[in-house]
């Protein structure tokens, strides 16, 4: 589906045209995948679009620029401030929000230091990532031939855009095999993440998800979920998942700003506990969307765009 148009683009600190917000094809990003971004949603809430993880989302937009070395022209202060008002000057109620900053067009050749640095905030309308069913009612995926980057080789705690050539490769692969997603194991062999989530399960009344060590971008949500499965009293081990455990599982569910929490019915053609929605993935949406409506918010994820 093609992408909802909004108004403008913000480019470099100032509002573009959608249509206008053009870069050159000798941009050094379109060559070697030198970019940094986000992807942030904001909610309709009773008190306007509230922004999920704001700071969270732009203090890592900060630490993948600085892992590549990239210097953005402007403080974690006004790019907070720049995505609301962005949100607030297309007139979004809800809407996801990319943030990405590049290197542009000077001179080419890999040693990228020498180019000028571009950056934009993004805005559209975005439903739910994986199709509309798959909130309610999961969805099915494959163990990925593909593996993550290995600790030595790729950056998989930062957000860079060459990057996303594996999860191109995971996610193909996927659709291919005619399921919608694929996880993909880490160069040792344990569960990593999804093309674009990060992934927990649910086996033998604990919740568990894989640690940062294996391979795994540190996902907001992420965060969240642990946050509020502690709340509800679950305990949480941040460890490495063998394979066999995906089959082993009661409940399993991806989570990322864009899919949000995401139950996993089926992988490998085999089915997830029941092969519906569990009730441990059911309590923590219920929560993650209580908070996402604007109805609670106990521990200050939301900025109000309006405010
Ligand atoms: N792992 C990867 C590889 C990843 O790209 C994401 C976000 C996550 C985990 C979850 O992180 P977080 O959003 O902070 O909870 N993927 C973004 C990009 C999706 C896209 O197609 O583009 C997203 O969810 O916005």
């Amino acid at each position: 589906m093609p992408i909802p148009k909004a108004k403008s683009i913000w480019f470099n600190g100032e509002f573009v045209p959608w249509d206008e917000a053009k870069v050159h094809v000798l941009s050094h990003v379109l060559h070697y995948g030198s970019s940094v971004f986000e992807g942030i949603r904001a909610y309709s809430t009773p008190k306007g679009p509230a922004i999920l993880g704001l700071k969270p989302h732009v203090d890592r937009l900060f630490f993948s620029a600085k892992v590549i070395r990239m210097e953005i022209p402007f403080s974690v202060e006004e790019m907070m401030e720049a995505i609301k008002e962005t949100v607030r000057h297309n007139g979004h109620e809800a809407c996801y929000i990319r943030p990405l900053a590049f290197r542009g067009c000077e001179v080419l050749g890999v040693y990228p230091l020498t180019c000028p640095l571009e950056i934009i905030i993004a805005t559209w309308e975005w439903g739910a990532y994986l199709g509309p069913e798959a909130i309610e009612q999961g969805v099915d995926v494959a163990v990925s031939t593909w593996r993550r980057h290995a600790p030595d080789v790729g950056m998989a705690m930062a957000k860079i855009g060459g990057q996303y050539t594996n999860s191109q490769q995971v996610v193909m692969e996927a659709r291919d095999r005619g399921v919608t997603e694929g996880i993909v194991l880490d160069v040792f062999g344990f569960v990593s993440e999804g093309s674009g989530e990060n992934i927990f399960v649910i086996y033998d009344g604990a919740i568990y998800t894989p640690p940062l060590s294996a391979s795994i971008l540190g996902g907001i949500t992420r965060k969240y979920v642990m946050q509020i499965a502690d709340d509800l009293g679950y305990t949480v081990k941040e460890q490495n998942i063998p394979r066999e455990m995906l089959y082993a599982a009661d409940e399993i569910f991806f989570t990322g700003t864009a899919a949000e929490v995401t139950p996993i019915k089926q992988v490998d053609g085999l089915s997830v506990g029941t092969g519906s929605r569990g009730s441990i993935t059911k309590s923590i949406q219920d929560e993650f969307f209580a908070v996402t409506r604007g109805e609670k918010d106990p521990h200050g994820w939301l900025t109000y765009v309006n405010e």
